[in-house]
């Protein structure tokens, strides 16, 4: 029998950090194109079952155009099972905003563990004392939250899909079973980068096989630059570029580029973030470069503001330590960085 297990979908969510909102547009859509690519894959490869583990929705506000979209692509594959528990950003709310539950939309409201002919069994409990799992048979179990492992050991449970976590995270449950965190279908902010999908899984004979599928329509790279060596922003750029061409990077995707080292002089940043818009989807610059040791002689000869700043603090008849914490702070709110 085959599976799909997958969660944190948050259909609708908004995509943080995009400055361009008919892009934020486009993600919102691309969000629920890829839920109906991985539906549509689940039918072509006669996937039995979709465990939609929590957070369908990013809300409990349901836009009633993507409740239809839902909503049909479920009636429309009645020989695939979905089976959902609600997370903690649609909570009830996704289930109260259909008229008539679809006839293969299984929820764990009166049931909590249904059972077919090959002995594998899906349930949903709120707690692991809850559950009453034969040892013979293969029993998979959803939750969506954070879990203490050792709580769900013991307990019979072969697979546990879980979701809240939007990266796939996986362990053992004692001596039998897993869990496993299927991570989100696509990155929603430069903050969930890296590859995102589902899990299919594969039973046969009472043996699983679990597989990674990457289902985003775009991927959100992060890349780390240390520009302790380089001399100013074209350096960085041509540190930068090295980067993204060894890694592929695809120009359809999103990238996060960090800086990170002692630059010795200011780095570009908005330049930088113009140059690589231009030939990807889109672009952030997270500057987390600390600030190399100004020694009086270099302050001497440096007239800017932050010069000023730095002999005004040198000064001072504070510790060394003092001073550097105090300099480090001072000039990344001169620079419009966060100090926090
Ligand atoms: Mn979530």
């Amino acid at each position: 029998m085959k599976l799909i297990h997958c969660s944190d979908i948050h259909l609708d969510a908004v995509m943080s950090g995009l400055k361009d909102s008919n892009k934020a547009e486009e993600r919102r859509n691309e969000i629920l194109l890829t839920f109906v690519r991985m539906v549509r894959y689940a039918a072509k490869n006669n996937v039995k079952a979709i465990l939609i583990v929590g957070d369908l929705f990013d809300s409990i506000r349901i836009n009633p155009t993507t409740l239809d979209i839902v909503e049909k692509c479920i009636i429309g594959n009645p020989s695939i099972d979905f089976y959902y528990t609600a997370g903690n950003h649609e909570k009830e709310a996704f289930l109260a905003a259909m008229e008539d539950l679809p006839r293969n939309l299984k929820t764990f409201e009166d049931t909590k563990t249904y059972r077919y002919d090959e002995g594998i069994t899906i349930s949903s409990v709120s707690d692991p004392s809850e559950l009453d799992l034969l040892p013979s048979d293969f029993n998979i179990v959803l939750y969506h939250g954070t879990i203490r492992p050792n709580a769900w050991a013991h307990r019979n449970i072969d697979y546990l899909a879980l979701g809240h976590f939007h990266e796939l995270r996986e362990g053992s449950l004692g001596s039998r079973g897993r869990f496993c965190y299927s991570g989100c279908l696509e990155g929603r902010g430069f903050d969930e980068c890296g590859e995102k999908g589902f899990v299919r899984l594969n039973i046969e004979n009472g043996i699983l096989e679990p597989v990674f599928m990457q289902a985003s329509k775009r991927t959100i790279h992060e890349i780390r630059i240390d520009v302790s060596e380089a001399e100013g922003t074209g350096d960085a750029d041509l540190l930068i570029s090295e980067e993204i061409r060894t890694n592929g990077i695809p120009s359809d995707d999103l990238i996060k580029i960090v800086l990170t080292g002692v630059a010795k002089n200011e780095i570009n940043t908005g330049f930088l973030s113009k140059k690589y818009e231009e030939d990807f989807y889109a672009v952030h610059i997270v500057d987390d470069t600390s600030v190399a040791d100004m020694t009086d002689s270099d302050a001497e000869f440096d007239i800017s503001l932050k010069g000023e700043f730095i002999r005004l603090v040198m000064d001072k008849d504070w510790t060394e330590d003092e001073k550097k914490a105090v300099i480090e702070m001072g000039t990344a709110a001169l620079g419009g960085k966060s100090i926090l």
